[in-house]
């Protein structure tokens, strides 16, 4: 059973092992939504149109360096993190430690018109 085991650890470390230096290529940054950063916080992109966030919830670990880019792709919008006090407008990146577990919530910072009150969301930060 013991030995079973083993040999099933090491199949999968070598499987591990060709895939780091086998043909997968890095993905482009752009294309996941939410991703590990080489650095080992968590990169987050949110994007923005009339009138809503892409992502109504941003979950993230306590203690994880958090970098959320906010991208416009329609209309001019911010984003501000109420309880950490953090505000990211459109194509720049916000960077912070989510040192306080619970839920905040996010909201449009920039006035952008009718559905302005919709753009909500929550981050998450699971303690
Ligand atoms: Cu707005």
């Amino acid at each position: 059973m013991k030995k079973w085991i083993l040999t099933l650890g090491l199949l999968l470390t070598a499987a591990l092992v060709m895939a780091g230096c086998g043909g997968k290529k890095s993905e482009p940054a752009s294309s996941p939504a939410a991703s590990q950063a080489a650095g080992g916080g968590k990169t987050i992109t949110v994007d923005a149109k009339n009138f809503e966030f892409d992502q109504k919830e941003i979950k993230v670990k306590k203690g994880e360096t958090v970098t959320i880019t906010l991208k416009n792709s329609q209309g001019n919008h911010g984003l501000k993190i109420e309880g950490y006090d953090k505000e990211v407008k459109g194509n720049e990146s916000v960077t912070f430690t989510a040192d306080q577990a619970g839920e905040f919530k996010f909201e449009c910072s920039i006035m952008c018109g009718a559905g302005h009150k919709d753009m909500v969301g929550t981050l998450i930060v699971e303690g």
